[in-house]
């Protein structure tokens, strides 16, 4: 074994899940007209200026945190779903560098992926696990919501975007490290949470990860979201989502310096690229 798999095993099991977006190359969308829709950029621009990120959980305990000027330092900054910063500027930050959003977000007619503001000028990476062993042109067909459609529409009409699809075979090969990780506990056949699934995609670009109120502080509030009143603790313990699972191996990647004053009292989660320690 290398020396990071030897020290930083979690780490390089989420790095070999390999999670990535679809490019035009891939089979079969090299042969079909839908394949054309996808951007010809890469995922980021000028990669090799990206130093730190910052990953910024929905989670309502981020409420009153104040570290949206902390967040707004990094070099690139993911959020997930409409998580708005408009008036959580103090907590959450204002800088949006891309999205990850599931595909209920995409199709949802309430979510309004195709106009709203908060989808515009910011990368988009869309998601959807399709079934467990499909391929993908099973998906293209059966996918849990149709993110197509919309996907297709918002391309035509922002041709220059950057959204992005994530590779579905990845999303489960990202389950299957979180099943190595967890050992003899079978954790449920269901995919990772957006959170997850965003960190697994960020890390290949960036040296330095920092994950904000993912592992839950002290702050803990019983809220699901920083955004809404609703009190849900299953947004951050896990129902369908294999959340818990998820939440122990981020911990286990930590490498902040003072570990626990970091993850617990400050909410922040410092994950390295193993080849860049
Ligand atoms: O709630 P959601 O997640 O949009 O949150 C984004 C990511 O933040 C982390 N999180 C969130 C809340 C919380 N209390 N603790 C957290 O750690 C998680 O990592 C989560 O992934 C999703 O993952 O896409 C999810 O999306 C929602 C929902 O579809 C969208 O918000 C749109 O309304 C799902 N909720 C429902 O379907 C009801 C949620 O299960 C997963």
């Amino acid at each position: 074994d290398s020396f990071e798999e030897q020290y930083y095993p979690s780490t390089c099991l989420v790095m070999e899940a390999g999670v990535r977006v679809l490019r035009r190359k891939d089979e079969p969308f090299n042969k079909l007209p839908f394949g054309r829709l996808f951007p010809r950029q890469k995922l980021f621009r000028n990669i090799r200026n990206i130093k730190t990120c910052a990953i910024v959980s929905s989670a309502g305990s981020l409420a009153g945190s104040k570290l949206g000027r902390f967040i707004d330092t990094h070099d690139i900054v993911m959020r997930f779903n409409h998580a708005p910063t408009e008036g959580h500027e103090v907590d959450v930050g204002s800088k949006t560098t891309i999205r990850v959003v599931n595909s209920q977000v995409v199709t949802k007619p309430e979510f309004d992926f195709t106009r709203a503001p908060i989808f515009r000028n910011v990368t988009i990476a869309a998601w959807d696990p399709g079934k467990y062993n499909g391929t993908l042109e099973d998906w293209l067909t059966s996918a849990d919501y149709d993110l197509f459609t919309n996907y297709e529409i918002y391309r035509r009409r922002y041709p220059k975007s950057r959204a992005f699809l994530i590779d579905p075979h990845s999303v489960w090969r990202l389950w299957q490290s979180l099943q190595m990780f967890a050992g003899n506990r079978a954790i449920r056949r269901n995919p990772p949470s957006s959170g997850f699934i965003g960190l697994a995609l960020l890390l290949p670009h960036c040296p330095q990860v920092d994950f904000v109120e993912y592992v839950p502080s002290t702050r803990l509030n019983g809220r699901c979201h920083y955004y809404s009143k609703e009190m849900n603790s299953a947004c951050t313990f896990g129902s369908w989502h294999p959340l818990a699972a998820e939440k122990l191996m981020a911990l286990d990647m930590n490498m902040a310096e003072d570990d626990d004053m970091s993850v617990f009292q400050f909410g922040i989660l410092r994950i390295r690229r193993p080849d860049k320690l």
